[in-house]
C-alpha cells in the first residue's frame, strides 16, 4: 500500500530563464528559448520544469521583485510564449511549476505605489511604522537585518515612516495580517492554476507571518538578526492552511516550499500528509555546513560525516511523515561539483553526486547545467558580478571591516556568489558565447565551455549527461529506489557514504567514495555475500555479489540485491 503520487516519482529540472537560451539576441534568455529546448529536456527524461520568475519586474533581484503577478516581463517574451511553453510541456507529458513570490513585491508594484502614496485602501498592504529616537530623529523600528546586508527597514521621507523589507530595499514585505492581501494572493494563485500550470515553488514561504509588535531579534546565532522572530511566525500555519483549504485542495498540484531555518519537526507541520498540505520543502541544513563562525560570508570546510548526518536526519525524520526534496545546488548556491565534488575529478564526482540525489528517498531537483557538470566561475573582479546579494554583502563586509583585502573578497565571491550558478548554459563549443546568445550575454560565459558543453556531452556516451539519463530511467523503474526506506551504514566513516534502501523484500545498496583515495568498503553482516547486480556505477565493474572491495577515486555504485 504505497502512497503513490506523481510528484514523488518525478524528477524536476530547474530552468533559470535568464541564463538558459536566448533567441532574440538581447543577451538574456527568454521563454521562446525554453520552448526551443523542450525536446532536449524530454530526451534527458525529466518530468517537471520549475521555471524561475518571469513576471513583470524591474529586475533588481532577477525577477524575485515582482511588479505584476499576472504579466510576463517583456525581456522574457509574452504570455503567448508562456502558453506555448505550458502546451509544449503537456504535449510531452511534462509539467510546469512556477515561482510563487508572496512574501514581498517590487516597490514598482501598483500596490506599493499606492501604499507609499498614502492611499488608504493600500497603506496596510505593507508594513509601515513610525519610529524615532528621543531627539526626534528617525530610527529603524527594530534590529531586524536584511538577507542582503544592512537593516531590514527603509525610511520614507514623504510619510515619515519606515517600511519593512527582509530582502532588498526595493522588495517591500507584504502585510499578511491584512485580509485583503490574503484575498488578492489567493485570487492570483487561482488565476495561474486555471491557466494550467501544475504547481508552485513557494519562495521563502515560512517568512509570511510577522509577530505582533515586531519585537527585536534576540538570538545571536540567527541566520540574520531578527530571523528568530519572523521565521515560522505565529500565524504561518493559519495563513498557509487557508491557502491550501481554499485554493489548492482538490487540485492535483505539486508545491515545494522554500523554507529558511526549518527543522524536521516543523517541516511535518507544513507537509502532506500531516501538515498544511505542501508536497515538499527545501531546507538549508546541508547548505550551511561550510559556513564559518561568522555565517555565510565566512568560509569553512564541510565534512562528509556532517553531510551524511544532516541529510540522513531528514531521511529518517520525514520517512512516512512527509517527503524530501533532494538538491545540492540551485540559482542561489554555488555549483555542486565545485562545492561538494572535486574539480580535479569533475566527471567522476559529478556522477557520484547525482547518484546521491537520485537514490535517496525524495524528489531530485536538477539545476540547469548540473547535467553536464558545470562549475563555479573564475571571477577575478567585482565588475563581473551582477548579483545584488553579493554586491550588498561585500559592501557590508568592507564597511564593517570584517574583510577588506581585495583578494580575500574575490576568494569569497568565487566560493559563495549566487552568480556562480547564474552564468549562461553551455550548449556548444562551436559557437560564440557557448551558443547561449548571438548578442552580448548579460553575464560572462564560463571560459570552460569549450570543454564543458551539451553538444559534446551528448556525443560522448560515457558523459555526465548520459549518466543522468540512465539514473533518471533507473529510478523510475525501481520502486525500491522511489519508496524504499533509507538506512545509513558506516555513519562515522570519513570517506564513504553507504546506505541501503529497503521495500518489503527488495533491497538496494548505494556505496559512494567522497574522496580521491581508495578506501575499502566492508559490507556489514546481512549484506555480505548476497547475490547482487550493479544497477549503475561511474566505473565499469563486474558485480555478482556484495563483497568487500577498494573503491576508486569518487567511485559510485548502486547494487540491487537478490
Ligand atoms: O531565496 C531566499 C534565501 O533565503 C536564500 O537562498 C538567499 O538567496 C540567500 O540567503 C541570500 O541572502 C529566495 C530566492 O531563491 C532568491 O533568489 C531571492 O533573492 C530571495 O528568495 C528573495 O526573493
Amino acid at each position: 500500500d504505497l502512497d503513490r503520487v506523481w510528484w514523488k516519482e518525478a524528477v524536476v529540472y530547474q530552468v533559470y530563464p535568464r541564463s538558459f537560451n536566448d533567441t532574440d539576441g538581447d543577451g538574456l534568455g527568454d521563454l521562446a528559448g525554453v520552448v526551443e529546448r523542450l525536446d532536449y529536456l524530454d530526451d534527458l527524461g525529466v518530468d517537471v520544469v520549475w521555471l524561475n520568475p518571469v513576471y513583470e519586474s524591474p529586475g533588481v533581484d532577477n525577477g524575485y521583485d515582482i511588479a505584476d503577478y499576472r504579466a510576463i516581463n517583456e525581456q522574457f517574451g509574452s504570455m503567448a510564449d508562456l502558453d506555448r511553453l505550458i502546451e509544449g510541456l503537456h504535449d510531452r507529458d511534462m509539467k510546469l511549476i512556477m515561482d510563487l513570490v508572496v512574501n514581498h513585491t517590487s516597490d514598482e508594484h501598483e500596490w506599493f505605489r499606492r501604499s507609499r502614496a498614502g492611499d488608504e485602501d493600500y497603506r496596510d498592504y505593507y508594513w509601515w511604522v513610525e519610529s524615532e529616537d528621543e531627539e526626534g530623529n528617525p530610527v529603524p523600528p527594530n534590529n531586524w537585518e536584511s538577507f542582503f546586508g544592512g537593516p531590514a527597514w527603509t525610511y520614507d521621507e514623504e510619510s515619515g515612516e519606515w517600511y519593512l523589507h527582509i530582502f532588498d530595499t526595493r522588495q517591500p514585505d507584504l502585510n499578511w495580517e491584512n485580509p485583503e492581501v490574503r484575498r488578492e494572493i489567493k485570487e492570483m494563485i487561482t488565476w495561474w492554476l486555471d491557466k494550467g500550470i501544475d504547481g508552485f515553488r513557494m519562495d521563502v514561504i515560512n517568512l509570511l507571518s510577522k509577530p505582533e509588535g515586531l519585537p527585536d531579534g534576540t538570538d545571536p546565532e540567527a541566520i540574520v538578526t531578527g530571523a528568530d522572530q519572523f521565521v515560522n511566525g505565529p500565524r504561518i500555519h493559519e495563513f498557509l492552511g487557508d491557502v491550501y483549504d481554499e485554493v489548492l485542495a482538490g487540485r492535483d498540484v505539486m508545491t515545494v516550499g522554500e523554507m529558511v531555518d526549518l527543522t524536521v519537526q516543523e517541516a511535518r507541520e507544513f507537509l502532506y500528509p500531516e501538515g498544511d498540505g505542501m508536497s515538499m520543502a527545501f531546507n538549508f541544513d546541508h547548505m550551511r555546513l561550510d559556513f564559518g563562525p561568522n555565517g555565510r560570508w565566512d568560509l569553512d570546510d564541510w565534512t562528509l560525516r556532517e553531510l551524511k548526518a544532516t541529510m540522513s536526519h531528514w531521511q529518517y525524520g520525514l520517512a512516512g511523515r512527509g517527503w524530501n526534496s533532494l538538491y545540492l545546488n540551485n540559482h542561489d548556491e554555488p555549483r555542486m561539483v565545485s562545492r561538494f565534488g572535486d574539480e580535479a575529478y569533475r566527471e567522476k564526482s559529478a556522477k557520484l553526486l547525482a547518484t546521491l540525489t537520485h537514490t535517496m528517498q525524495g524528489t531530485p531537483f536538477i539545476y540547469q547545467g548540473e547535467e553536464i557538470g558545470m562549475t563555479n566561475y573564475p571571477f577575478e573582479s567585482l565588475d563581473e558580478v551582477r548579483d545584488v546579494d553579493t554586491i550588498k554583502n561585500v559592501e557590508v563586509l568592507r564597511e564593517e571591516g570584517t574583510v577588506t583585502d581585495d583578494e580575500e573578497i574575490m576568494r569569497l565571491v568565487r566560493h559563495r556568489s549566487r552568480d556562480n550558478a547564474r552564468t549562461p548554459m553551455q550548449w556548444t563549443a562551436e559557437e560564440a558565447h557557448a551558443g547561449f546568445t548571438d548578442g552580448e550575454p548579460w553575464i560572462g560565459v564560463n571560459p570552460n565551455y569549450e570543454e564543458i558543453n551539451v553538444a559534446d556531452a551528448r556525443e560522448n556516451s560515457d558523459s555526465i549527461w548520459h549518466y543522468y539519463r540512465d539514473l533518471i530511467e533507473m529510478r523510475a523503474d525501481e520502486d525500491v529506489l522511489l519508496y524504499g526506506d533509507y538506512d545509513l551504514l558506516l555513519p562515522s566513516h570519513e570517506e564513504i557514504w553507504a546506505y541501503t534502501r529497503t521495500l518489503a523484500d527488495e533491497t538496494a545498496l548505494v556505496v559512494l567514495n567522497f574522496s580521491r583515495g581508495t578506501p575499502r568498503f566492508e559490507p556489514p553482516e546481512g549484506l555480505a555475500g548476497r547475490d547482487a547486480e550493479l544497477l549503475i556505477g561511474n566505473y565499469a565493474v563486474p558485480v555478482e555479489s556484495v563483497e568487500a572491495f577498494a573503491l576508486r577515486p569518487w567511485e559510485a555504485r548502486v547494487y540491487r540485491l537478490d
